[in-house]
C-alpha cells in the first residue's frame, strides 16, 4: 500500500481506507475481484457506495419548526435520510464515511456558544436559544457536491448567514468571514490522533469572501430532514454553501469572525495545490488527481445502482452566484 505521510481527502477515502477494506467488502458481496469484469475505477465507486450502504438508521432528532418558502423547494430526487446521516465526512471523528455516525454521538452540542467577533460594530456571543429566537428557520433543498465527486440532494433547515451578519453590523474593514469548528480533543478524537483525524491541522477552519457570505443562498444550518442536525452532520450549527465543494461547509461552528484579510482554510493548508480558497464547483477545472466533469449521485438506489451525472457549473446555482466572480479567472482561483 502507498505510504501516506499526510493524508488528503482523496488519499484517505479513495486510496488507503478504501484499499484496506476492499477485500472485506468483496467477500461480503460474495464476489472475487477478478469476477468483476469492469474497470478498476468503477470498482471503487461500487465498493465505496457499498460502504455507505452499510449504515445505521437515521437518528431521531428534535423536530424543528420551519417554513418552506417556495423558492427553496425542489423537485429533484432527494438523497434518503439515512444516507445523509450515515455517509459523512467529519474527520474529527474518523476518516471512513461511516465513522462520524458511529463516533460523533458523544459530542455535547447543548449547551453551545457561538461568538461573532472581529470587524463588527456589535460583537455577540449567542447560545442556541438566542439563535432559535432571533432567526426563523426555513427548509432549503440544496444540491451538495463533495470535492471527491459524489453528490447528494439534501433538505437542510436553517437561516441565511446574511441575517446574522446584518445583526452584528460589519465595519468597512470587514472583507472576509472566518469560521472555526469546536476544538476539544477529548470529545473529538481526530484532533489528537493523526491516524483518526488524517493529520489535518485542527481546529478545522473555513472562510468566505464577505459578498459570498451575504449571498442569499449561504445558509447557517441547524437541521436536516425536519429535525435538529445529528452530530455527524455538524450539530448544532454548520455552514452550507451549495455552489461550493462540501469542504467549505464547516461543521459544529463556535466562532464567526469578520476579518480584513483572506483567512486560512483547513484543506487549503493541507494541500494548497489541490484545494483552493474558492472551491467553486466547476466541471471544467479538474482536481490535480481526478476529473470533476461528472459526479456519483447518492440516491435511493442499491449497491449496483451507481448513477453518474454531469457536474454543473457552480453546482447548478450559476444564475444566483456567477456574478460574484465576474472577471475572476476560475482556473487560477480554484
Ligand atoms: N469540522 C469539519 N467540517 C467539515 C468536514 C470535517 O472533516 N470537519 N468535512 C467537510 C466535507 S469534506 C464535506 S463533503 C462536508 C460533509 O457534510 P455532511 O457529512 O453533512 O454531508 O462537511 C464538511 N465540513
Ligand atoms: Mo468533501
Amino acid at each position: 500500500m502507498k505510504k501516506v505521510t499526510r493524508f488528503t481527502e482523496a488519499d484517505v477515502t479513495a486510496e488507503s481506507v478504501f484499499m484496506m477494506k476492499r477485500r472485506q467488502v468483496l467477500k461480503a458481496l460474495g464476489i472475487s475481484a477478478a469476477a468483476l469484469s469492469i474497470p478498476q475505477t468503477t470498482h471503487a465507486d461500487i465498493l465505496s457506495w457499498f460502504k455507505g450502504n452499510d449504515r445505521p438508521p437515521a437518528p431521531s432528532g428534535k423536530p424543528l419548526q420551519f417554513s418552506q418558502p417556495e423558492q427553496w423547494q425542489s423537485k429533484l430526487a432527494m438523497t434518503p435520510e439515512d444516507k445523509v446521516t450515515g455517509y459523512n465526512n467529519f474527520y474529527e471523528f474518523g476518516l471512513d464515511k461511516a465513522d462520524p455516525a458511529a463516533n460523533a454521538g458523544s459530542l455535547k452540542t447543548d449547551p453551545w456558544k457561538i461568538t461573532i467577533s472581529g470587524e463588527v460594530a456589535k460583537p455577540q456571543t449567542l447560545d442556541l436559544d438566542d439563535l432559535y429566537k432571533k432567526f426563523p428557520l426555513e427548509q432549503r433543498i440544496y444540491r451538495m457536491r463533495c470535492v471527491e465527486a459524489w453528490s447528494m440532494v439534501v433538505p437542510w433547515i436553517g437561516f441565511p448567514l446574511s441575517k446574522l451578519l446584518a445583526m452584528v453590523e460589519p465595519t468597512s474593514k470587514a472583507k472576509y468571514v472566518a469560521f472555526e469548528t469546536l476544538y476539544d480533543p477529548e470529545q473529538m478524537p481526530g484532533q489528537k490522533d493523526r491516524f483518526i483525524g488524517g493529520g489535518l491541522k485542527y481546529p478545522y477552519v473555513e472562510g468566505l469572501r464577505l459578498d459570498e457570505a451575504m449571498n442569499p443562498l449561504t445558509l447557517l444550518t441547524v437541521g436536516v430532514y425536519g429535525k435538529a442536525l445529528p452530530p455527524q452532520n455538524g450539530a448544532p450549527i454548520r455552514l452550507t454553501v451549495p455552489w461550493k465543494y462540501g469542504f467549505k461547509g464547516i461543521k459544529s461552528i463556535v466562532s464567526i469572525k469578520l476579518v480584513s484579510e483572506l483567512p486560512p482554510t483547513t484543506w487549503n493548508m493541507a494541500a494548497p495545490n489541490e484545494y483552493g480558497f474558492y472551491a467553486n464547483v466547476n466541471p471544467n477545472v479538474e482536481h490535480p488527481r481526478w476529473s470533476q466533469a461528472s459526479e456519483r449521485f447518492i440516491g435511493s438506489g442499491g449497491v449496483l445502482d451507481v448513477k453518474r451525472q454531469p457536474t454543473l457549473l457552480f453546482n447548478g446555482y450559476a444564475d444566483q452566484v456567477a456574478s460574484l466572480y465576474r472577471g475572476l479567472n476560475l482556473k487560477e482561483n480554484f
